[in-house]
Order: structure tokens, then sequence, then C-alpha cells
């Protein structure tokens, strides 16, 4: 395992210096932010990130996440020229070390949640997702207040009409074909700088907002490695992600890709699965719905030895900063996926 931890720059209140605090950290996951969606990273940008991360000691080895511009994913407007800055950003990550790129293919929204701050009964608090919520909510409508951690930021209410309605006539077999066409012409370039691609599953793992999402389930996930079938073409294995549907079995999905050889990223996060949603909770099995054991035990087991990362944690012991990235829970998952890992080694 090369764990791995995420690191939103300069800005992020979890400092590199303490990062490097938590045992085995081999690779930090991070990206360039200084420029719009679509738009080609700058050189100095990326080796002044590599700089700073090698400063501290670690390795920059996996970026989440170069984004996919909307126009790739609807198929219209500029794709082709946001496809082609795409392949730029993998040449120059590439130059700068990289092995490994994590993005998604999720329309308009990246993960959704209804709460932020859910307390739980030990006190401390945890991303949520109410379907209720979520069904009550119109994007359409300028009028909703509810508050959409995922929601791109970047967009004022007005361009998240805006581009929700460039989705209305959009199919799950439209959003394949331009998924196939962006895979067509990027995977090429990255399999010529010794780049692996690991496409993010959608967060929640089912549609929202009547907008179509594809990388859901097993069946989809078969269906996008055979889109461009080479080894570079594979996934980041989201536990959250995948887990909170009921019907996913995640330890036989990470058994099965990781035999494959295309499962190039791992998040591990643990989540309860709730009548009406779900919640995220810490990393042990014990807290939530997911087997973790069984999910590393089964990476193991089939080979897997690449980047893990421990996924969103909890707000503990007063710590304040952004939702899901705080560095006490996340730390605590790292040095449990350490634990479950030497367990494994030491049995086989
Ligand atoms: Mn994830």
């Amino acid at each position: 395992m090369k764990l791995s931890f995420r690191w939103y720059g300069e800005e992020d209140k979890v400092t590199l210096e303490k990062i490097r605090q938590i045992p085995g950290i081999y690779s930090i996951v991070s990206a360039v932010y200084d420029v719009p969606v679509g738009e080609v990273w700058k050189k100095e940008s990326i080796a002044r990130l590599r700089q700073k991360v090698e400063e501290a000691g670690m390795r920059l080895e996996v970026i989440e996440s170069i984004p996919v511009h909307e126009d790739i994913k609807l198929g219209a407007g500029d794709r082709d020229r946001y496809i082609e800055n795409y392949c730029e950003n993998i040449r120059r990550v590439a130059e700068a070390g990289v092995k490994c790129i994590c993005y998604n293919f999720m329309p308009v929204f990246d993960w959704t949640r209804t709460e932020l701050f859910r307390v739980l009964p030990d006190g401390s608090t945890t991303l949520a997702y109410d379907q209720r919520q979520v069904d009550a909510v119109n994007p359409l409508k300028t009028d909703s207040d509810l508050t959409l951690p995922g929601w791109d930021a970047s967009y004022s209410r007005e361009e998240l009409k805006s581009i929700v309605a460039r989705y209305q006539n959009m199919t799950e077999e439209k959003l394949w074909d331009n998924l196939a066409y962006f895979l067509e012409r990027v995977i090429p370039v990255s399999v010529s700088c010794g780049v692996n691609m690991a496409i993010h599953e959608d967060d929640p793992c089912w549609s929202i907002f009547g907008l179509p999402r594809i990388i859901t389930n097993e069946a989809n996930l078969d269906r996008f490695l055979k889109l461009v079938d080479v080894p570079n073409n594979g996934i980041t294995l989201c536990t959250g992600s995948l887990g909170c549907s009921g019907h996913n079995d995640v330890a036989k999905m990470a058994a099965k890709y990781a035999a494959m050889g295309r499962i190039h990223f791992v998040h591990m996060r643990n989540v309860a699965v709730l009548p009406e949603g779900f919640e995220e909770r810490a990393h042990p099995s014990f807290c939530g719905t997911l087997d973790m054991y069984a999910i590393m035990k089964a990476l193991y087991d089939n080979g897997f030895r690449g980047y893990i990362r421990p996924d969103h944690g909890r707000m503990i012991w007063g710590e304040t900063g952004r939702p899901g990235y705080g560095l006490y829970d996340r730390a605590l998952g790292a040095s449990y996926l350490n634990g479950l890992w030497e367990a494994i080694e030491k049995n086989d």
C-alpha cells in the first residue's frame, strides 16, 4: 500500500508539516487550483506544488483531480479544445513525476450532501445525505437555500441554473457516448506519458436532480473499462461512494478490479446506510455498514499495492475547517489503514 493523503494546497489549514507526521505517508494527493476548470495548468504552478511537497519530505504522485469541463460531458461547445487542454495537463503533470490522475464524470454536481455538520452520538460531526431533502430541491429554481457542498462555488446561482438547463436533453446513453469520446482521446496520451487515469465513482452513486449518473455500479464499471480496454484506463475505488448503495458489494468489486489490474487509487471511507440516505462514519468497520477489513484484504489478495488514502473524516476534538477534510479523523483513518495492512501482510 502506498498510503496517501489529500492536501488542498497552501490555503489548507492542514499543513504538509502536520501530514508528514502521520506514520507511513507515501504520497500527497493534490491539484493546481489557480486556473479555471478546463484551462491548462501553468508549469510553474505544478513545479511549485511539487517543490512544496518535496521540501516537506514527501512525494507528489497522485493528482486529484484534473476536473473535466462541462462541455466535454455535454459533448457540446468547445469540447475539443477542452480535451486538448486536458491532454496537455496530463503531459505536464506526468513531466513533474505524477503517476496517477483521479477525475470524475458527474454532470454539474460533484459529491453531494444535505448536511455538513450532523452531530453523531459521540459529539463529533459528519457529512450526511437525506434523499428527501435532495428530492425537494429543484436547481432550476433560484430561491433554494439548501447548502449542497459539492456544488462548485465558482458558479453563481444563475450560472448553475443555466448549466443544469443545458443538460435537459441529456440521457445516460448520450453521457456514455461523451465519456467514450473523451477517453478515446485522453487515454492514448496517458499511455504515452506512463500515467494511470482513475475515474472516481459518482457520489452518491445514483441520479440526482434528474441528471444522469453512470459510474455507479459493477455493470457500469465493467462497461466503462471496456470503452478503452487498456490498463491505464482504470478506476479510483471509492468505498464510500459505492457503499452508500446497499446494492454494491464493495469487497467483491475490490477483488475483481484489483485482479484485473484496473484499480489505480483507492479512497477508504466508511458509511452507514440509513433508510432515508446515508451518513459518513469513522473508518473502522464496526462504525458503519462497510467491512473495511474485507475490502483491504480483497485488494491485497488480488495484488493491489498502489495508492490508498483515507477519504472524508468527521470533525472531532473541536477541529474546524473544510468539512470532510480535517486532520484528526483522517489521521485516525490513516492509522487504522496502516494497522489493517500490517495485519493482512503478516498473515500472508
Ligand atoms: Mn472518494
